[in-house]
């Protein structure tokens, strides 16, 4: 299935092709929502293309992800609308990229490419450019340094250490010396935070973390509840930097509170890696606000994400699950939702765009011993 898309007119751009991959790993939505999540994030990173082609594919092959039928299909549409680079909706392995590369005869670039860059455009604080920096050249290091490996094999072929092998010694040194370098900055970093950490946990104030699936309205409930100003966008990934606002409950000051990047599925690791740190934050949180976006058909989808990243992350701190966005629901669809709903406890209902919206949160978090 394929259909024409957007040009950005005036400007080159290699003629671009996105392939919406929906496999059983996807765990999320159907194959409608997963292609539109797909999407959203291209349109986040306001990345020109020209085609789409979505397929289905039950198990994606260890070589070259697509099997032999998909990947026929595939070749045939590229060389017949002489496409130039592919995006993937799934996170590739470098061998599947190269072997993709070599059947296609297109430049290739998956889900972690595409996630990097939104991140890249996203982080605004020296942690978060660091850490995102870090996740790009290891990112690359492998896809760089096993291209390097076909480079060597052939120069082998003469006898001697060949033009290639020294290329690839040289890049080899040159990314090991960026991640020293940015390993040392992180570190100097993450030393910064465990003293602030430590002064608030001696100081005896509660932290609060406000997690969730991204674009979920995360940053519009800190706005909301403690007079912050985060960038609140219809946009993923909006929020990379640690916020941290105090809370204030019935006029006393109940806690610090944070927002934070919001998950995905299918989150790359070499993120999940490099913003660790920040992460590890939520460990030391009394409570986390799981904020969902009850008008988004994937909701329940969403929740699992987050589960199994807290999961990944080691997080077992208690949660609430704040369902949010009630306003775009009508009082019928949100009846039908109940039974469903119930699983989910403690729960609040809330909608950010007033104060009398999160006014069941307010409550909730009067009554919490923190
Ligand atoms: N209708 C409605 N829209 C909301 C509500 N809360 C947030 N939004 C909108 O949802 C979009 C995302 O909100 P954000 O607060 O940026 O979401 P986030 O979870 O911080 O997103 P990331 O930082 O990108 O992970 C914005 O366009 C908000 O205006 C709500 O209660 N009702
Ligand atoms: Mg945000």
């Amino acid at each position: 299935m394929a259909s024409k898309k957007f040009y950005v007119v005036g400007e080159y751009h290699p003629k671009t092709l996105l392939v919406g991959v929906y496999t059983p790993n996807n765990q999320i939505g159907n194959q409608d929502y997963y292609n539109e999540e797909f999407l959203s994030l291209v349109h986040t990173l306001d990345l020109p293309y020209d085609l789409t082609y979505f397929m289905k594919l039950r198990a994606p092959d260890n070589n070259m992800f697509l099997t032999k039928g998909k990947l026929e299909e595939l070749t045939k549409f590229c060389s017949e609308n002489k496409i130039e680079l592919v995006y993937f909706s799934e996170i590739l392995h470098p061998l599947q990229e190269r072997n993709l590369e070599a059947a296609l005869g297109c430049n290739v670039g998956d889900r972690s490419r595409i996630i990097l860059e939104i991140f890249k455009k996203s982080a605004h604080s020296s942690e978060g450019r660091i850490q995102v920096e870090m996740a790009e050249i290891n990112h690359y290091k492998t896809r760089i340094i096993g291209r390097g490996t076909e480079m060597s094999q052939q120069a082998g072929i003469l006898g001697n250490k060949g033009p290639g092998e020294t290329a690839k010694e040289d890049l080899r040194r040159h990314i090991e010396e960026k991640i020293r370098q940015a390993r040392k900055r992180l570190e100097t970093l993450e030393r910064s935070r465990t003293t602030q950490r430590k002064q608030r946990l001696e100081s005896k104030i509660p932290l609060v973390c406000i997690i969730g699936y991204t674009n979920a309205g995360k940053s519009s409930l800190l706005n909301r509840i403690a007079k912050g100003d985060v960038l609140a966008e219809d946009k993923l990934f909006a929020t990379l930097d640690t916020t941290t606002r105090e809370l204030f409950i019935d006029n006393k000051k109940k806690a610090l509170i944070s927002d934070t990047v919001g998950f995905i599925s299918q989150l790359p690791h070499n993120l999940i890696a490099a913003f660790k740190s920040t992460l590890d934050e939520l460990r030391y949180a009394s409570l986390l606000l799981q904020v969902i976006d009850l008008s988004n058909p994937a909701w329940k989808s969403q929740v699992s994400v987050v589960q199994a990243t807290l999961d990944d992350l080691g997080v077992k701190q208690p949660i609430v699950y704040v369902f949010n966005k009630i306003d775009k629901l009508t009082p019928e669809q949100l009846e039908a939702l109940q039974p469903e709903l119930e699983q989910f406890q403690p729960q609040v209902l809330i909608n950010t765009c007033s104060r009398k919206g999160v006014e069941p949160l307010i409550a909730y978090l009067s009554a919490y011993q923190l």
